[in-house]
C-alpha cells in the first residue's frame, strides 16, 4: 500500500545542494551522481500515474541517449507507449526538488488532489535500462521508491528506450482487440522479423548495411534480433558494440556524433559504394551515409528518411486501390528546406512544422490518417490512425498488383514502432523500401539535395530570456532581435535562420542555411554574434 510513513523516510537526500532539477524534453538527464535522489521521487511518481489511469502500467527508462557515459536521465513513459503526459511534467519536476519528507508529502498532496487519485487502487511499474554505468545504483533508487508507494515493480533489465515503450503498449492492449504485440523481447523481435520478411517478399536481398551501434545498447540487441531474422534477406555488419569499456559509449560514434560532425566515425573505414547507418545510445534514433566516388560524405538524415516514407507509403496506397488514406509529415524548425520544399511542392503531400521535442511531433502526426514524423536528427517514425489501419486490414485486392500493395502496407504497419522513434525498426523500414525498389543509397538521395546548414550552440548568461512563436522559427523576445535576424537573412539567396533556447542544454542553439556553404557560414556567424 501507499505508506506515507516509508515515504517520508526512505527519501533520497539530494546529492549536491542547490541543484535544480527539471523534467524537459527528455525527462531528467544531468550527470548521474546527482540522479539517485530523483529516482526514488520518479518511482512515487510512477506509481500516482499508474493508480490515476486505474493501475495501467507504466513504464520508467533510464537512460541518457547520445549524452556522454557519465550522465544518465530517466523519462516516464504512459499506457500506450507514448511519453508522460505535458501536465504531469510539472509535478515531476516539483517532486524531484522536495529535499525533506515533509515537503515531499505536501507535493504529493498536490498531485493526489489536481488529479483526484485514488490511492488505493493498485500501481503497475515496468522499468528498464541502457549499458551505462550509473544503471545499477539509479534502478535500486528508483526501487526504493516504488517500494514505498507500494507499487508492483517489474524489471526488465538492459533494453532500448523503444524496446520498453513497445512492452509498456503490449501490456496495456494484452487481450483487447488492439493487441500490439507479445510483452517479450522475443515478441518484439519476431514480430519485426516476420514483418520484414512479408514487406521484402520475393525481393533480391540487398548488400551488407555498415551499422555503428554506439556502443550501446544497440548492439547486443540487434545481435539478437537477427538470430530471428533469415541471412537471406536481410545482411548486417554491427560496429561499435563494445558495451563492456567504460568510456567508449557516444564516444567518437553514433548518430549524433555523424549528423553534429557530417562525417563517419573515425573507427569506421567508409568508401564509395558501402552502406551505413548509426544508432544513438539508447538506440532511439537513426541516420544513414555514405560516401560518393569522389569521396564526398553523404548524410541521409531524419528528413531524408521521412521523404522515403512518404512517397513509399504514398505510392503503395494507391497501388492498394486505397487512396482515401492520406499521407502528412510533420517537422521541426531544423527540417532542411529542402526536405520541406520537395514534401510540399514534388511529392505535394501535406506538412506541418511544430515546435521541437518528439512530443509534438508525435501529437501533431496523430493528426493524419498516416503522419510521417522525424527530426532531422533521426528520431521518428510513422503513425497509422485506426481508420487507416482498419481500412488497410479490410482492403479487397482486385488484381494481383493491389494484393501485394495490400500485403506490403499491412506489413508496414507491424514493421513500424507505432510508439516512439525507433532505431531498429525505422531501419528495417528504410531497409524495407530500398530492398522493395532495389535502390542504392545514392538513388534514396537523388530526391532532392540539402542546402548547406550549419547549427552552432552559444553560451549565454539566461537563455531563458530567448522566448519564441511560430513553432520555435521566431523571437518575441528579447525585443528588436527578430527584426535584426530577418535584415541579415534578407542578404542571403534561400536565406533561414532562427534562434531558440535548447530544453536539453544551458545554451541558445542558432540555426541558418543558405544558397552556399560560405553564405551559411557566414549567417550562422553573424546571427549568433546578434545573440551573444
Ligand atoms: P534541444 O536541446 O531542445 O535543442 C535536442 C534536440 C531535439 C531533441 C531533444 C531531445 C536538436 C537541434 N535538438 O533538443 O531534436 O532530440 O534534444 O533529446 O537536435
Ligand atoms: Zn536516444
Amino acid at each position: 500500500s501507499f505508506d506515507t510513513v516509508a515515504i517520508k523516510n526512505n527519501i533520497i537526500a539530494h546529492e549536491k545542494q542547490g541543484f535544480v532539477y527539471t523534467y524537459g524534453t527528455a525527462g531528467f538527464r544531468s550527470n548521474a551522481e546527482v540522479l539517485g535522489s530523483v529516482m526514488y521521487k520518479v518511482g512515487i511518481l510512477a506509481a500516482l500515474r499508474s493508480k490515476k489511469l486505474n493501475g495501467s502500467t507504466i513504464g520508467v527508462m533510464i537512460t541518457a541517449s547520445h549524452n556522454p557515459e557519465e550522465d544518465n536521465g530517466v523519462k516516464l513513459v504512459d499506457p500506450r507507449g507514448e511519453m508522460l503526459e505535458q501536465s504531469w511534467e510539472v509535478y515531476a519536476t516539483k517532486l524531484a526538488n522536495a529535499n525533506d519528507g515533509e515537503t515531499l508529502l505536501s507535493a504529493i498532496d498536490e498531485i493526489v488532489a489536481q488529479y483526484k487519485i485514488d490511492l488505493d487502487i493498485p500501481a503497475n511499474v515496468i522499468y528498464a535500462y541502457d549499458t551505462r554505468p550509473s544503471c545499477p545504483h539509479l534502478v535500486k533508487c528508483l526501487e526504493q521508491g516504488l517500494e514505498a508507494a507500494g507499487a508492483k515493480g517489474t524489471n526488465f533489465g538492459l533494453k532500448t528506450t523503444p524496446m520498453l515503450h513497445y512492452l509498456v503498449r503490449c501490456i496495456n492492449t494484452a487481450g483487447t482487440n488492439d493487441a500490439y504485440g507479445e510483452p517479450t523481447e522475443e515478441g518484439y523481435y519476431k514480430k519485426l522479423t516476420a514483418a520484414f520478411a512479408t514487406a521484402v517478399k520475393g525481393k533480391p536481398r540487398l548488400s551488407t548495411l555498415h551499422v555503428d551501434c554506439a556502443n550501446g545498447v544497440g548492439a547486443p540487441k540487434l545481435r539478437e534480433l537477427l538470430k530471428f531474422m533469415a541471412s537471406d534477406i536481410l545482411s548486417v555488419d554491427i560496429v561499435n558494440e563494445d558495451t563492456a569499456t567504460l568510456g567508449q559509449l557516444n564516444k567518437n560514434c553514433g548518430a549524433d556524433y555523424v549528423k553534429t560532425n557530417q562525417r563517419a566515425p573515425p573507427s569506421i573505414t567508409i568508401t564509395a559504394g558501402d552502406r551505413c547507418c548509426s544508432y544513438d545510445g539508447d538506440a532511439d534514433r537513426i541516420v544513414f551515409y555514405y560516401v560518393t566516388e569522389d569521396g564526398t560524405f553523404r548524410l541521409l538524415d531524419g528528413d531524408k528518411i521521412a521523404g522515403l516514407a512518404a512517397i513509399f507509403i504514398t505510392e503503395l496506397v494507391q497501388e492498394a486501390g486505397i487512396d482515401s488514406i492520406k499521407v502528412g509529415v510533420v517537422q521541426t524548425a531544423y527540417a532542411n528546406g529542402s526536405s520541406t520544399n520537395y514534401l510540399t511542392k514534388v511529392l505535394s503531400v501535406p506538412v506541418s512544422c511544430v515546435s521541437t521535442g518528439v512530443k509534438h511531433l508525435h501529437h501533431e502526426a496523430e493528426k493524419y490518417d498516416v503522419g510521417v514524423y522525424f527530426e532531422a536528427n533521426g528520431h521518428g517514425t510513422v503513425l497509422f490512425s485506426p481508420d487507416a489501419l482498419n481500412t488497410i486490414k479490410t482492403a479487397e485486392a482486385k488484381t494481383p498488383a493491389q494484393k501485394q500493395a495490400i500485403a506490403q502496407l499491412s506489413a508496414l504497419t507491424e514493421l513500424i514502432n507505432q510508439t516512439v522513434g525507433d532505431a531498429i525498426s525505422d531501419m528495417l523500414l528504410v531497409e524495407a523500401i530500398l530492398t522493395s525498389r532495389q535502390w542504392s543509397f545514392e538513388e534514396w538521395d537523388q530526391a532532392y539535395t540539402d542546402l548547406p546548414n550549419r547549427l552552432v550552440k552559444v553560451v549565454v548568461s539566461d537563455r531563458h530570456i530567448f522566448k519564441t512563436t511560430n513553432a520555435e522559427r521566431q523571437l518575441v523576445e528579447p525585443a528588436g532581435l527578430q527584426a535584426e535576424i530577418d535584415s541579415l537573412v534578407a542578404k542571403y539567396s534561400n536565406g533561414r535562420s532562427f534562434v531558440r533556447a535548447s530544453g536539453t542544454e544551458d545554451a541558445v542553439r542558432v540555426y541558418a542555411e543558405a544558397a552556399t556553404r560560405a553564405e551559411t557560414d557566414d549567417l550562422a556567424f553573424k546571427v549568433a554574434q546578434l545573440v551573444y
